[in-house]
């Protein structure tokens, strides 16, 4: 067995061991330690500085939920931006809605996008569509050049301490603001409730502060910390009702394009449990 993750301020004292069967690839890119590995019961799966940022066998379940939770809760979603995301799987969650024209993702690693191209077609498949547009940037930074573009826009980063930092502070959700239209709507990657509850307090109070109507959501994941994660939901309409999907699928349309998300997962994302409740109230 090898432990691919190791004790940090994440989440002192526990990890979480996958069977590593082979490694496929690992370098130290710009900006993180990239490991890509072929496990014994999770297909391939993607490794940032030592922390699983996907396997084949679950990554569905975040991708959808982080992805539809935030476009069935736009009425007419058809400019979308992924900031993040590098391994193709958003967009290619994204790309699902026939009313989207154009998809951007910008993501800060070259590196993440080309190893997903090459190991992880189930995901990176996401690139192929021809509404999408590729950049390699920091995220904050392409940020600061948007204005009023975008209906939806989708933070699928990694965790704030390393070049994902900037994407759970304050000034990022006013730079999201900014480049929403009217009504636009964000998901944001917002942590496990069982580990990071003061940092989703505090996630919660700064979104707050930028956008009329917020809710934490979150999905289960076996290879996250702790089997779950979250999600900022925020609207630029103080009338949205985020916990209600504006649009759906039938459920034959939902058996078809999804394999965790639909209506009534949608409305159960966002029912927490006492705990967490409390101190996101
Ligand atoms: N769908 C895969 C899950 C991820 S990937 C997170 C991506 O965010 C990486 O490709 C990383 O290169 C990118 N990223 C990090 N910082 C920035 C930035 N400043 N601008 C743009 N992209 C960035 C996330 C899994 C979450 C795991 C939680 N434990």
């Amino acid at each position: 067995m090898a432990d691919i993750t190791h004790p940090t301020i994440k989440w002192p004292g526990q990890a979480m061991t996958l069977k590593v069967n082979n490694v496929l690839h690992h370098e130290k890119s710009k900006y993180q330690d990239v490991l890509i590995f072929e496990s014994s019961n999770h297909g391939t799966v993607l490794v940032l500085d030592n922390v699983i940022q996907a396997t084949e066998r679950d990554e569905f379940s975040y991708q959808e939920m982080i992805t539809h939770l935030a476009m069935n809760s736009h009425p007419n979603p058809k400019n979308v931006l992924v900031i993040g995301g590098g391994d193709g799987g958003v967009l290619r969650e994204v790309v699902k809605h026939e009313t989207v024209e154009s998809a951007v993702l910008v993501d800060i690693d070259e590196a993440v996008i080309r190893l997903s191209k090459k190991y992880l077609p189930g995901m990176s498949i996401g690139f192929q569509h021809p509404a999408v547009t590729t950049l390699v940037q920091d995220g904050f930074k392409y940020l600061e050049d948007q204005k009023g573009q975008f209906d939806v826009i989708i933070t699928d980063s990694s965790d704030p301490d390393g070049p994902a930092e900037v994407l759970f502070q304050k000034p990022y959700f006013e730079l999201l603001s900014g480049a929403l239209k009217e009504g636009g709507v964000i998901t944001t990657q917002a942590e496990n409730q069982w580990l990071h509850l003061p940092l989703i307090t505090k996630l919660k109070k700064d979104c707050k502060e930028v956008f009329p109507t917020v809710e934490y959501a979150y999905t289960t994941i076996p290879t996250y910390p702790s089997g779950q994660i979250g999600f900022m939901v925020c609207s630029k309409d103080p009338k949205a009702n985020l916990k209600e999907p504006l649009r759906s699928w039938s459920p034959e349309e939902e058996e078809k394009l999804c394999k965790y998300y639909n209506k009534d997962v949608h409305r159960a994302a966002f029912v927490l449990p006492t705990f967490a409740r409390k101190a996101l109230r």
